[in-house]
């Protein structure tokens, strides 16, 4: 039985395991940056633990003093939530050597699935459809000529390394293939210390469609559907949801089938997600893995019912899945927006700031996933994901009216947010209709920036401002502690109390 967990993470993933925790009666331990002191995670946590400054490489990412921290405290389990260490195959190694349960997969399949060429090779013996294109690392430019004339232009080079998007390169024609080369494995050096490039056929306009799977220790797989996370800027997802309305129930059991012959050809447990790029004609290839709990698990646990994170904690403490496969249904529809501190209109830079309003949304349908409060300072150290938003409705119009209200009635003040934005995608035809795919932010949106939706900002900014006008007037109205008169109002409904 796992009495304590050591939470390596911050935010609105750490907020969101505390909770877990709370219902399952486990003793929930944060840990937390200079820059974190006051962070929401750590006054929700039941302990927490300081643990170095604020650059990420001296806190979240200091596997050695994580470790000791966890024998410190008697925690009997460690989960990573996503980012930092979440798919470090080393840290996974120590924490399992500490004697400490991981909450997640084994290092091997973290190991496997992280290195692009393997997980291939790997996914086409476990027919585990792949983007048409090399399985081991290009050698020699005549030969990687050699194959992309084969496949036929455009073709990618992709760091086998590499993964979610980093150091990919188009190349369109065989002239184009020499100067490529040698670019992409120059920044593969730099990025990852791994030259190593291969190539996949590059694949037009496709929707990324991912299914989560989890299993157990002892030999149960399921899955839970898919997300469409299509709607992303620069490999940042923004809009995800689940179903997605182009998988039909033919493409859905291909989908399905095939992540849990991925899971199972890496023995993996715990919980993780089976990537793919789905393109028009309903062609699905194996893209990556990811050995992790992610972002997005909100719309899958609304459209199934499950609680992925005590789901999880079962697993490592080696419990078999909480359900069969067979009683798990998709139920209604869901929605995620993620509510990035940014500056939409100047190229989306990180905005920073103490908050100074946060007034979430509510009702029916609608759950928020927060990492933030009106005391938390948003910082230039970490990824700016403040919170997110989920709906539900029984039908996927439902789940857009009802993500449109509680855009509507979130107010943010403190830091610029792309609340707007995400409003401004669900109105769109392209979104309505579902025909849109990976694309749809940099083709539809990008070209907007920075006249043509302002429309959609006004109306936020307008109430933002008479909100925090009101609170203004109230802090002026407070009776000033320090003078004579003791009597004190409360400021809300200007009872005199002392
Ligand atoms: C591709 C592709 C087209 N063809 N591979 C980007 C992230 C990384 N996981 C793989 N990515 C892509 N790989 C082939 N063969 C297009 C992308 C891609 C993408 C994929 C998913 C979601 C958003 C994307 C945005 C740009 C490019």
């Amino acid at each position: 039985m796992i009495k304590k967990i050591l939470i390596v993470n911050r935010g609105e993933i750490a907020v969101r395991i505390i909770k877990a925790c709370r219902e399952l009666s486990i003793t929930s331990a944060a840990v937390y940056s200079e820059a974190d002191k006051d962070s929401l995670h750590v006054r929700l946590a039941d302990e927490a633990y300081f643990i170095g400054a604020s650059p990420s490489s001296e806190s979240y990412l200091n596997v050695p003093k994580v470790i000791d921290l966890a024998k410190k405290i008697n925690a009997s389990a460690i989960h990573p939530g996503y980012g930092f260490l979440s798919e470090n195959a080393g840290f996974i190694k120590a924490v399992e050597d500490a004697g400490i349960i991981f909450i997640g997969p084994k290092s091997e399949s973290v190991s496997l699935m992280g290195d692009k060429t393997s997980a291939r090779q790997l996914m086409a013996r476990s027919n585990v459809p792949i983007v048409p294109g090399t399985t081991s690392p290009i050698t020699s430019i005549e030969e990687g000529k050699k194959t992309a004339s084969e496949i036929g232009y455009p073709i990618l080079l992709k760091a086998s390394a590499g993964g979610g998007g980093k150091g990919m390169r188009k190349v369109s024609s065989e002239s184009e293939f020499e100067a490529s080369l040698s670019a992409a494995q120059n920044e593969a050096q730099k990025a990852f210390s791994n030259s190593a490039v291969y190539i996949e056929k590059y694949i037009e306009n496709p929707k990324h469609i991912e299914v989560q799977i989890i299993a157990d220790h002892h030999g149960n797989y399921a899955h839970l559907f898919e997300r469409d996370c299509s709607i992303q800027r620069r490999h940042q997802k923004v809009i995800e949801e689940a179903p997605s309305t182009f998988v039909d129930d033919e493409l859905r059991t291909k989908l399905t089938t095939a992540a849990i012959n991925a899971a199972k050809a890496c023995g993996y447990y715990n919980a993780g997600t089976i990537e793919f790029l789905v393109d028009k004609h309903k062609n699905y290839y194996f893209l990556e893995m990811n050995t992790r709990l992610q972002v997005e698990h909100p719309v899958t646990e609304l459209i199934t019912g499950l609680d992925l994170v005590k789901e999880q904690i079962g697993i490592a403490e080696g419990r078999t899945l909480s359900f069969r496969q067979e009683d798990i249904f998709i139920h209604g529809h869901a929605l995620e927006c993620r509510i990035y501190a940014e500056d939409v209109d100047n190229n989306f830079v990180p905005s920073t700031g103490h908050i100074k309003l946060h007034r979430r949304p509510d009702g029916i349908g609608i759950r928020v996933d927060t990492g933030i409060d009106p005391f938390s300072n948003v910082s230039m150290f970490y990824d700016p994901l403040l919170t997110k938003v989920i709906t539900w409705g029984r039908t996927r119009d439902e789940a857009i009216e009802r993500m449109k209200r509680a855009l509507g009635e979130y107010k943010i003040a403190g830091v610029l947010t792309n609340i707007a934005a995400c409003r401004w995608v669900l109105k769109q035809e392209q979104f309505k209709d579902g025909s849109f795919d990976i694309n749809f932010v940099e083709d539809i949106f990008m070209p907007l920036i920075p006249d043509k939706w302002k429309s959609e900002q006004a109306q936020d900014y307008e109430e933002v401002v008479s909100i925090l006008g009101v609170l203004l007037k109230a802090k002026m109205s407070e009776p000033n502690p320090e003078a004579n008169n003791i009597q004190k109002a409360n400021k809300w409904t200007g009872q005199i109390y002392e």
